[in-house]
């Protein structure tokens, strides 16, 4: 076999390798979730046909001609029995497209399918595409809903100003994508969920609304709105349903994760909340919970955060993020988490729906002051006294 055989040989293997790797939970977490010992989708985890040319003469060195920077954000659907999430997949180029990969068993061998989506463009074609929200609508069809980027044409000559507004495309195979008009709204938008059930007979979206491409300002929080054609979705009332407080993790800003979860308890929703300290912002995950015949309406609100960036996870090109936009919750109850760390790869959580409702139901909220905290933690330590012998 000649040199360059060889080393593609070698590379298949070392490829495999990787994607065949076992993965196993972390000892010793909060007893909310598990977490896992290895990332479940890194950029080498691409297909080695996506980057390398292994055509002999024309890529005698066996470089790679494309690289892969990240995967991240994932939306996340159990899907003809597998588990399968559509990726954030970001190049050396910047430009994050999307793409479905999927295991057999929800926390290792993902393997992305062999080409990326060809997601159609609006009208405007956007600069970027990024974190699908991914909805089983009870009309029939899947939804994505996900960031469509495009430059700020009122501030011309600054290269960094964009503007951000929520794509929606639908399907029924997740290859073939119906690409619909962008949700139309007065504010920008990003983190745009699709509820999975009508209300009222129409589309519910959770919302995002901010003043700029980074900066929520007056946003105000997770917001909510019914829309009634989704081929021609337009926000026209909007209301705070999850809003932001000073001095908690998500001061800056918050947004809706994937579309929550129905239990008969309520929906279980989670979020990610921002607040900013002398490294730059800092993003969590939360949750919180909301009523069976009103979405809107807050029944449980856990304080502070539910998880965050640990170890190697605070690591990567935005250090500080984790991030969330898929869970899976399966038939028997068990729940599969998806994050991102540091805007570069994508790990898994495992949990049950039963222990996610028991965390939102019996955490205690934020007193959203020292002294609450303090009070909190006082009368926990008297019930173990006065409850708990050894
Ligand atoms: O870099 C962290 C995250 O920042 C954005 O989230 P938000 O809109 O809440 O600020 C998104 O761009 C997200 O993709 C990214 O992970």
């Amino acid at each position: 076999m000649s040199g360059f055989k060889n080393k593609i040989t070698a590379l298949r293997k070392h490829h495999e390798e990787l994607l065949s790797r076992k993965n196993e939970p972390l000892a010793w977490g909060n007893g909310i979730y598990e977490k896992y010992k290895n990332p479940i989708i890194t950029a080498e985890h691409t297909p080695l046909e996506w980057r390398y040319d292994f055509n002999e003469q024309d890529n005698p060195y066996l470089m790679q001609r494309i690289m892969m920077n990240a995967t991240l954000n994932a939306g996340a659907i159990k899907w003809q029995g597998k588990y399968v999430l559509v990726v954030r997949v970001e190049g050396a180029d910047r430009k994050s497209f999307f793409a479905v990969a999927e295991s057999p068993n929800g926390v290792d061998n993902f393997r992305f399918w062999p080409e990326p989506i060809t997601m159609p463009d609006d009208a405007v074609p956007a600069t970027n595409i990024y974190d699908m929200r991914l909805t089983a609508h009870e009309d029939g069809w899947i939804y994505g809903v996900f960031c469509a980027e495009r430059p700020d044409d009122t501030c011309p000559g600054d290269l960094s100003a964009a503007t951000a507004t929520a794509g929606i495309a639908r399907t029924r195979d997740l290859k073939n994508w119906e690409r619909l008009p962008d949700l139309k709204s007065k504010s920008q938008q990003r983190n745009v969920v699709l509820h999975p059930e009508f209300v009222n007979g129409k589309y519910a979206f959770y919302t995002r609304p901010q003043d700029g491409f980074i900066d929520a300002g007056s946003g105000g929080g997770i917001g909510w709105a019914l829309v009634d054609d989704i081929t021609h979705a337009e926000i026209v009332d909007e209301k705070i349903i999850n809003a932001r407080h000073y001095h908690t993790i998500m001061e800056v800003k918050n947004g809706e994760g994937p579309h929550p979860i129905k239990t008969p308890q309520g929906w279980l929703h989670l979020a990610h909340g921002v607040r900013g300290c002398a490294s730059g912002l800092r993003y969590v995950l939360y949750m919180y919970m909301t009523a069976l015949d009103d979405p809107t309406r807050v029944i449980a609100q856990p304080g502070g955060y539910f998880l965050v960036p640990e170890g190697g996870e605070y690591i990567g090109d935005v250090m500080n993020v984790v991030f969330s936009n898929g869970w899976i919750a399966d038939e028997d109850g068990r729940v599969f988490i998806y994050y991102a760390s540091s805007d570069t790869r994508l790990h898994v959580a495992t949990s049950t729906i039963d222990r996610l409702v028991d965390y939102c139901m019996n955490t205690p909220q934020d007193g959203l002051t020292t002294t609450a905290s303090v009070e909190t933690i006082k009368r926990l330590i008297e019930k173990n006294r006065s409850t708990h012998k050894e």
